[in-house]
């Protein structure tokens, strides 16, 4: 009997993930290039993405493309994409994962400036991302866009309302998107993660450590990895098969609000 192995052909893909250089971007880039594919990296921290793009490559023998520009600016990003290589152009997967949350206060007592951020970064650096790389997936027919929303995109909090308010547009844009693309052949994802451990809480408390530490105490949140692990799950479904939306959450939260701590 002749035993051959059979060669293993994995499909290298072009990833491109926005916000790489902490928490759930970084975990999802490490998940990419861990299974071979290569990536476009983007964040504004430029030595944080130099290092990882290191790192990944020399690990995993992947091509790492490291792009430095805040995703507020239209300009930046239409820029950076308008001026990638022929090459990397075949962006297969976008990962519109840069967002924040910052404070966390009653409507009428809020930093008017802090939602500027919110809803610059989380809303409208999705979109601009989106309108720039969705045109070159349209050209191949062919592609796959993952927004990362939030549990405080499928329930308001106290406190949240504008955070809450950027994820519930988030769900909405990942809807009208899907709606707009479905003829394109591109699928169009959302992942909504509950309390999961990152620098997000830092962000939020401005750096207040203690304050984000306690956001976590008691309970077992979800690690960058858990959700880094959801989004490539859903890259690998076949061709015919697509997840809307996924609601990934620690086992001990029930809901926005409701965080069973021991
Ligand atoms: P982190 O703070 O750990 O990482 C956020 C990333 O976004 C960083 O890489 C940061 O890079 C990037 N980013 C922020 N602002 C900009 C900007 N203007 N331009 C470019 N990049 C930017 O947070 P998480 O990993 O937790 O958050 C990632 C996403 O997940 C966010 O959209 C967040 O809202 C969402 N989310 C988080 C949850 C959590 O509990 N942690 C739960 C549910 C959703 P840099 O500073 O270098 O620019
Ligand atoms: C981050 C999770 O519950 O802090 O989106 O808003 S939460």
């Amino acid at each position: 009997m002749l035993f051959a192995i059979s060669p293993i052909f994995i499909m290298t893909k072009i990833i491109f993930i926005t916000g790489a250089t902490a928490g759930f971007g970084m975990a999802i880039a490490r998940k990419f290039a861990e299974n071979g594919h290569n990536l476009i990296i983007t964040g504004r921290r430029k030595i944080l993405l130099e290092e990882l793009a290191k790192e990944l490559v020399i690990n995993f023998n992947v091509e790492v493309l490291p792009l430095c520009f805040d995703v507020r600016k239209s300009a930046e990003a239409e820029s950076a994409i308008a001026n990638l290589p022929e090459k990397w152009k075949n962006i297969d997967v976008l990962v519109n994962n840069a967002g924040l949350a910052v404070g966390l206060n009653p409507i009428h007592e809020a930093v008017v400036d802090d939602w500027e951020r919110m809803i610059d970064t989380n809303v409208k650096g999705l979109l601009y991302m989106t309108r720039f790389i969705s045109p070159l997936m349209v050209a191949r027919q062919q592609g796959h866009i993952i927004n990362i929303g939030s549990v405080a995109g499928e329930e308001v909090y106290p406190m949240g309302s504008v955070y809450c308010g950027s994820k519930f547009a988030v769900d909405a844009i990942t809807k009208g998107t899907r709606i707009d693309l479905v003829s394109h052949n591109i699928k169009v994802t959302q992942i909504a993660p509950g309390a999961a451990n990152t620098e997000f809480s830092l962000v939020r408390f401005k750096g207040d450590k203690t304050r984000a530490d306690n956001v976590y105490n008691g309970f077992q949140p979800l690690a960058a990895a858990d959700v880094a692990d959801a989004v490539f799950y859903v890259t690998t479904l076949p061709p015919h098969v697509n997840i809307n939306d996924m609601v990934l959450m620690p086992t001990a939260q029930a809901s926005a609000i409701n965080i069973h701590k021991k």
